[in-house]
């Protein structure tokens, strides 16, 4: 297959090292003439040509004001399959919108008269540089939305100087995403544990001699959530099963997503971290914790620390927001075990509805060293490439810059827990003002059709 051919369907789910890493090499049986494939039809070619057509009246990018915009955009000129893999959520979306309406349960208290003509808000994560307090989280399967897939991630990471975590679903290889990073620049890793352990520990160990500088462990997914959303686009236009029922029902029901993350070890336990330590000086970060008890339990194992987050509400439906366990994880381990936040020792990340530099700076107000950013630099990049993530990151900073300004803060430290009221914000039903920019682009779910005629 010639290398610069992009296989819509095949790209996104397999890394171009596949075969060669996964097949035995009796069986690689070299490259194949596309000239003696059989071409079949692309499905809905009409509809391939509007969406092109959407795609060629983008605005452009002095057009975007906020992150908002890369999602109305992204949901217009993207391929139908792509939007509903990256927007989906879990059962009925409810988490999904908690995670971001939980920030309109925190207000600011700003101070005056402070100097802020400077200001200053580059941090350090795991002991590493970022110009800002976010991070680009993982989130799988990039070719789905650009044919660069996470690699615009990467460039764009390091010329805005923060951290990208590489999907270990990611459809570029590991090493294609290290061999495109500058020199010195930081890169995490997000870490699906396989079944087969030994696979696990030769990744970690790979993964560990090129350079990366965190193994954030994903422990919210012992079984992927049902995505809707997702599942019902791949129904479409598909005959109901009236054969054999419990021959097709696994897969189909199942949808692509947990079809290829079938290799994730449900048994995954707090023992296993002792494993890790043995196998891996990387500092460890569980990714998916969501109540003080499972972070104290990660501070007692000597964890570098946690990743406060429900997977972008794609796992479980009414999992609470990162930033309300936020609160009760500082509240309680300052309670048993002396700690303050934020601790160098033990970080607090947060990931999860984030659209706003002031949403980053309520979690930093809170105790998190930084926040994870997912879809919104996969809608940049599925609208614009790679100029779409440095303008993303771009909007970020110039918000920062000016909310620093405005809560008197002239560096992260003057960011004061006082500067914030999250009195409500276990209170699950407020009224607060809706944010009409989400609500616009926050596509309804749908309930089953009749099939066409
Ligand atoms: O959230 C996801 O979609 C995800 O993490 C995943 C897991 C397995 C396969 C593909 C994606």
């Amino acid at each position: 297959m010639s290398g610069a051919q992009y296989m819509a369907e095949y790209d996104p789910i397999h890394p171009p090292d596949a075969i060669e890493k996964n097949l035995p090499a009796d069986k690689q049986l070299g490259a194949v003439d596309l000239s003696t494939v059989e071409k079949i039809g692309v499905v809905g070619k009409d509809e391939e040509k509007a969406r092109l057509e959407r795609f060629s009246r983008r605005p452009s990018l002095s057009e975007v004001l906020n992150l908002h915009d890369f999602e109305a955009i992204a949901r217009q000129v993207m391929g139908e399959k792509a939007w509903a893999y990256y927007s989906s959520a879990a059962d009925d979306e409810i988490t999904i919108r908690e995670n971001h309406a939980a920030y309109h349960r925190i207000w600011f208290r700003p101070r005056v008269l402070r100097n802020v003509t400077e200001v200053d808000f580059s941090t350090t994560l795991l002991g590493h540089k970022s110009s800002m307090p976010i991070y680009i989280t993982a989130t799988a399967l990039g070719k789905l939305g650009h044919p660069d897939g996470e690699l615009n991630l990467t460039r764009a990471a390091a010329k805005n100087g923060v951290i990208q975590m590489i999907p270990t679903l990611a459809s570029c290889s590991f090493d294609e995403l290290v061999d495109n990073a500058k020199p010195g620049q930081v890169q995490f890793l997000q870490l699906y544990v396989n079944k087969e352990r030994s696979i696990t520990e030769k990744f970690v160990r790979h993964a560990e001699e090129r350079g990366i500088k965190g193994l954030f462990i994903t422990v919210d997914a012992p079984q992927l959530g049902r995505r809707e959303k997702d599942m019902r686009q791949k129904f479409e236009a598909e005959e109901p099963d009236e054969m054999d029922k419990n021959k097709s029902s696994v897969d189909r029901t199942q949808g692509a997503a947990r079809a290829i993350s079938s290799f994730i070890d449900p048994g995954l336990c707090w023992d296993d971290m002792k494993w890790f330590k043995n196998i891996t000086k990387m500092p460890l970060i569980l990714k998916g914790v969501q109540c003080w008890e499972d972070a104290l339990e990660a501070y007692d194992h000597g964890l570098a620390g946690v990743v406060l987050s429900n997977h972008g509400g794609r796992q479980l439906d009414f999992a609470r927001s990162g930033i309300e366990i936020l609160v009760e994880v500082v509240d309680k381990l300052k309670e048993r075990r002396g700690l303050s936040f934020p601790n160098e020792k033990f970080q607090l990340f947060v990931d999860g509805g984030v659209r706003r530099a002031t949403d980053v700076v309520k979690a930093v107000a809170l105790g998190a060293t930084a926040v994870g950013i997912g879809r919104p630099f996969l809608y940049a990049f599925s609208a614009y490439g790679e100029d779409g993530v440095n303008k993303a990151l771009q909007i970020l900073r110039d918000e920062f810059e000016m909310n620093m300004r405005l809560i008197g803060a002239p560096t992260l430290k003057d960011i004061t827990r006082d500067m914030v009221d999250a009195s409500s914000i276990h209170q699950h039903i407020v009224a607060v003002p809706d944010d009409r920019l989400y609500n616009v682009n926050y596509e309804e779910m749908v309930t089953a059709r009749l099939r066409e005629q």
